[in-house]
């Protein structure tokens, strides 16, 4: 089976990472469409171009036959239209997972995290909506600017990197939420700093929930091919190529 996955940079292989660990044989063709980052600050008419174009590219040299939009902010701003667009292939998307944190928490108040195009969306609008939060669960959702672009730069331990989690994070301590929802998929690269912060919280994120539903509609469609395993990382700006092995770790090996 061959997947093309994308995102605005680095953070799609924190879905890329869960996906190799579920599929022996799979091609992966990951597009960083680091030329046009950050997404977040972005008007949606932009992210769907952007989408849009990446997604004929994959269709044109990959062949692909799912897509996973490993963003956020490009599954709020595009995915339906990508859906018409590309009517034959497998689309999927991934959002802020609110429903795993409301079975999980115990206080009833929840924080996401995510950009600000996607808490603005209307995608997050209707997600909230269609699980009818009521008085007993409060979300308090925090757009985090800057961080997608100190990720990028390697900034992950940074002094400046810290006090900007520190900003959105301790106001959260005296609202006891007990479960953190990342909402976009750079953040679980810095996850062991918002631990630091927020020792005790339940952090959710989605990759490993895409990687089951697409391997659930792999089976379906019958798409399960021997195709060998394989992970191709493309960029269309600058990347930061370290990051990327620290994200993927050394058991995925990346050819350029
Ligand atoms: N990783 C993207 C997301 O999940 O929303 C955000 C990327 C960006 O460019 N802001």
């Amino acid at each position: 089976m061959r997947i093309g996955i994308f995102d605005s940079g680095l953070g799609g292989l924190t879905v890329v990472k869960e996906i190799a660990n579920k599929f022996k044989n799979v091609e992966i063709n990951y597009i960083a469409d680091t030329k046009n980052a950050p997404y977040g600050e972005k008007t949606e008419e932009e992210i769907l171009k952007f989408s849009k174009d990446i997604t004929k590219y994959l269709i044109k040299n990959h062949n692909i036959d799912a897509l996973v939009v490993a963003c956020n902010t490009a599954t709020s701003a595009a995915i339906s239209y990508l859906r018409e667009e590309f009517k034959n292939l497998i689309i999927i998307g991934i959002e802020p997972g609110v429903k795993p944190a409301l079975s999980l928490t115990k206080t009833g108040n929840i924080g996401v995290l995510a950009t600000n195009a996607t808490i603005k969306g209307q995608k997050y609008k209707n997600l909230l909506n269609s699980l009818c939060i009521n008085s007993c669960s409060n979300i308090y959702s925090q757009s985090c600017p800057g961080l997608v672009e100190q990720i990028e730069l390697g900034l992950i331990d940074d002094v400046q990197t810290i006090k900007m989690l520190e900003g959105w994070l301790l106001p959260m301590k005296d609202k006891s939420i007990d479960t953190i929802v990342l909402g976009c998929t750079h953040y679980p690269i810095i996850e062991h700093n918002i631990r630091k912060i927020l020792d005790k919280v339940n952090i959710i994120h989605t990759g490993e929930a895409i990687a089951k539903r697409l391997e659930e509609l792999s089976r379906k469609l019958d798409l399960i091919r021997s195709t060998d395993f394989k992970v191709n990382i493309y960029y269309t700006g600058k990347l930061n190529t370290s990051m990327v092995n620290i994200v993927l770790g050394p058991k995925v090996k990346c050819e350029k």
